[in-house]
């Protein structure tokens, strides 16, 4: 059986040709300086651009809208990367998407662009609406807009046939106030970007250690023997932690990176905020590398465990800490029992890592009095996600890397309030004490019922359950797995909303009724009745902090996500809200109140939040404490788990390329990898290649198969590429089309998009 054919492509790349080069052996220096600055000034302009990045991650600035890596306490003049000033340059265009853009472009024209025109084409700058049956938007205004909405989700038979998804860019004052809406209107259906990204971090994390975040401080990198960066990529996706690299390896840390790929960030940096380091040769910073396969990081962990284990029982009471797992732990034994009873052959063999690779990891962790495990979707994004979180979890615990300086966990967050949203109670399982506080500050019965997550938001569009979808940013159409099952979801909605900021492919696959709502960006003055407002942000260690955007608003009709929320809030729940949404907007500080009365950790918020640097919120395991129904950490079992590959099929994941943020694609370049001008290419082993009969350049199409549903990405380009044997990689988002809605993670349902089954199928020319 074939997946339905979509109707349209859904996704549509413009490069035009293909070159590969050898990656540069350094990341940042001067190509990255030129590249930052070529992007500022194209997209706005020599003074906008100058005076915005100097805005850009300052005390008095606003916050980066790329990753959510802390600023340091002592900040240079130019805090920020090159990849966050392309973020900063989409987002502060002077380009405008208007209504005469609207009236010039039909729907179905915009279809056939690519995703990187339609983002290219400028801000979106007013409502548009598209009736039914309609291939144009027109313009419509907000309380017309805000009308539609209230019509729509109160003629349905339950609120629980809504859906409200985050993506996690918005702010922690419009989350809280979306949030607040949501569960005033009765249903807990609100899926976030963090479903698809580190929910398996937070899962995995909770269940063990007590809390869903992070456990070290920026601080922490100063003060580390051994940091272990494992499936994350941040030469591209967090720039500047590479600076807290480079800090910490001058400091006589070392570095191991666990990747398929020899990632160029991490085998030299050349840090441009010092002028050193844009000449010469940089610093090496990842001192081994173990290029493991694709999912074989819980083989992988099992032997460096394993190596320390047997290192213990020859030096008794030297090598792991036996004081913290005695106290602080349980379920040591039963651990120790898989370990020893897990064979070497099964752990090489699924990690792809060699006996004296894995020996001298060992050895490195073994060495370091204290260490931090940082990581990011390369572990996250697979069926046995949680799993691969607790197997990290389980290698720190040996050491008694919690709760002292230099040690600890650390998920390094995607977008920059991801970790801020979930704070505030975007969240489809939100606990019985958040709501029971909800209740008694604002008077209203919160819906009990756990809502629908990502994936199952998908299937319950899909199958008529739900009929209204609201976005508050993002991009669900292309972030999602199964794509053509997405778009057949979103167009089974009676009405799908879009609050954003650029124009994507969500904007075109819709319900019968569509609504752009155009928001200010973060780089933007958020003027209200009370006067020019400032938004708060937690970053990925549990820093609150202000950004305050410095720029003219591009249109006069951009209202802020706080009002947007405000403006669909009073037309839905009218008088009998509980509510007063009007004051809440005239002045952010009563929305910081109310925060302050329902979420722990926000004790005098607005005070501390306007003190130099923000303040950290309560972090129970860096205290020594973990918050387990049992008060200790959890020791974890997990099996190594297999994935049994015919001839032919290879195990793919999909990854970003240098040149995108998400569902943003900036460029069709992936500088860091050497590969120019294309975006729909398969990285393969050259010996794969070479057995399949394959070279550069070749056409093929992709094909996965679960179920007995077949799915193709057509007409992508084969690229030899230094990885494990039997592996693949693709990019997101357009590869998403392969992985299937029903394969995700275990608990977490994360969609496994870094470990999808594939064939190629050459395509005749
Ligand atoms: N410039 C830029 N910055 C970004 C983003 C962006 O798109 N562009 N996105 C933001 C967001 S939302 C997020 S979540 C983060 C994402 O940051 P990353 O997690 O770094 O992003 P990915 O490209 O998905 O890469 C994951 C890395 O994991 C490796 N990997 C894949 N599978 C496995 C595996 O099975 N085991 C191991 N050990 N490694 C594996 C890949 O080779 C790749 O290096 O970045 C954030 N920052
Ligand atoms: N196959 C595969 N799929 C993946 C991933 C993967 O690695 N592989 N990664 C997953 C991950 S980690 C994540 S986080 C998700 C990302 O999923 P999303 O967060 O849904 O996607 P983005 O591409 O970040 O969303 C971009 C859009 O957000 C809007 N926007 C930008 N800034 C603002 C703002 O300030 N306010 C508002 N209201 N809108 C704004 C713009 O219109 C822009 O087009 O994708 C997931 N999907
Ligand atoms: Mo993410």
């Amino acid at each position: 059986m074939t997946d339905e054919k979509p109707k349209k492509a859904i996704i549509r790349n413009d490069d035009e040709g293909l070159e590969v080069d050898d990656p540069p052996t350094t990341a940042a220096g001067i190509p990255a300086v030129l590249a930052t600055a070529d992007h500022a000034r194209r997209q706005m302009g020599v003074f906008r651009g100058v005076k915005t990045l100097l805005r850009l991650n300052q005390a008095k600035g606003f916050d980066c809208p790329g990753c959510a890596w802390p600023d340091p306490a002592h900040r240079a003049t130019a805090e920020f990367c090159e990849n966050g000033a392309k973020a900063v340059a989409d987002e502060a265009t002077t380009d405008i998407v208007d209504p005469a853009f609207f009236e010039d472009h039909a729907i179905s024209q915009l279809m056939e662009k690519s995703g990187r025109w339609l983002n290219a084409q400028g801000r979106l700058a007013q409502p548009m609406v598209r009736r039914p049956g309609a291939d144009h938007y027109e313009p419509i205004r907000w309380q017309e807009a805000f009308e539609l909405i209230a019509d729509e989700l109160n003629g349905l038979d339950s609120p629980d046939e809504a859906i409200f998804y985050t993506s996690g860019r918005t702010s922690n004052e419009a989350a809280f106030l979306y949030q607040l809406f949501v569960r005033e209107f009765g249903t807990n259906n609100l899926p976030d970007c963090s479903n698809m990204c580190h929910e398996s971090s937070g899962v995995g994390l909770s269940e063990v250690i007590g809390i869903g975040k992070g456990t070290v401080s920026l601080e922490d990198f100063e003060h580390t023997d051994a940091i272990f960066v494992i499936g994350q990529n941040p030469g591209t996706n967090h720039p500047r932690m590479m600076s807290a690299l480079q800090r910490a390896a001058r400091k006589g840390a070392t570095i191991v990176s666990i990747n398929p790929l020899a990632e160029t960030g991490l085998t030299r940096f050349k840090n441009p905020q010092e002028i050193r380091g844009w000449v010469g040769k940089g610093t090496p910073l990842s001192d081994l590398h173990l290029p493991v396969r694709i999912n074989g990081d819980v083989a992988l962990l099992k032997g460096i465990i394993k190596e320390i284990l047997a290192s213990e029982e020859q030096r008794r009471g030297e090598v792991i800490d036996r004081e913290f797992i005695d106290q602080k732990t349980s379920g040591f034994e039963e651990f120790a029992d898989d370990i020893r009873r897990t064979d070497w052959e099964e752990i090489t063999e699924a990690s792809g890592i060699c006996r004296d690779q894995i020996r001298q990891a060992a050895q490195i962790a073994m060495d370091a009095d204290s260490m931090i495990c940082c990581w990011a979707m390369g572990l996250t994004q697979h069926k046995n996600g949680v799993a691969n979180i607790q197997q990290v979890v389980n290698l720190l615990l040996l050491g008694g890397h919690f709760g002292r300086p230099g040690a600890g966990a650390c998920p390094v967050r995607g977008h920059s309030n991801v970790q801020g949203d979930r704070t505030m109670g975007i969240w489809d399982r939100p606990t019985d004490a958040f709501l029971d506080r909800l209740k008694s500050t604002f008077g209203f019965e919160p819906p009990r019922e756990h809502g629908y997550d990502a994936v199952h938001a998908i299937k319950a569009m899909r199958d008529g359950q739900a009929k209204v979808f609201v976005a508050m940013g993002g991009n669900f159409l292309s972030a999602s797995p199964d794509t053509n099952l997405t778009a057949r979801a979103l167009e089974n909605c009676r009405l799908t909303v879009q609050i954003s900021t650029k124009l994507n492919r969500s904007h075109l696959i819709t319900g019968d009724m569509a609504l752009i709502l155009p928001c200010l960006g973060r780089t933007e003055i958020d003027r209200q009745a009370g006067g020019p407002q400032f938004v708060t942000v937690e970053n990925s260690m549990g820093i609150v902090h202000p950004s305050r955007g410095g720029l003219e608003p591009l249109s006069e009709h951009l209202l802020s996500e706080p009002a947007i929320v405000a403006g669909m809030a009073r037309a839905v729940l009218g008088d009998s809200s509980k509510v007063s949404w009007e004051e809440l907007i005239a002045d952010y500080d009563v929305i910081r109140e109310l925060i302050e009365e329902v979420i722990p950790g926000f004790e005098s918020f607005n005070i501390r939040v306007r003190k130099p640097g923000g303040f950290p919120l309560p972090n129970p395991v860096r205290e020594g404490r973990f918050s387990t129904d049992t008060g200790k950490a959890k020791f974890t079992v997990h099996p190594i788990p297999r994935h049994e590959l015919d001839d032919g099929e290879y195990l793919m994941m999909t990854i970003r390329s240098h040149d995108q943020f998400n569902t943003t694609v900036y460029t069709n370049d992936d500088r860091y990898r050497g590969i120019k001008d294309a975006r729909r290419v398969v990285l393969l082993n050259p010996d794969d290649v070479a057995e399949a009969g394959l070279k550069q350049g070749d056409a093929v199409d992709l094909v996965s198969e679960y179920d007995g549903v077949e799915r193709v990405a057509p007409n992508f380009r084969v690229v030899p590429y230094e990885m494990p044997r039997k592996s693949a990689g693709t990019y997101f988002p357009e590869a998403n089309v392969l992985v299937p809605v029903d394969e995700y993670a275990h608990r977490s349902h994360t969609p496994a998009s870094k470990s999808i089954v594939i064939r190629l199928r050459r395509r005749s020319t």
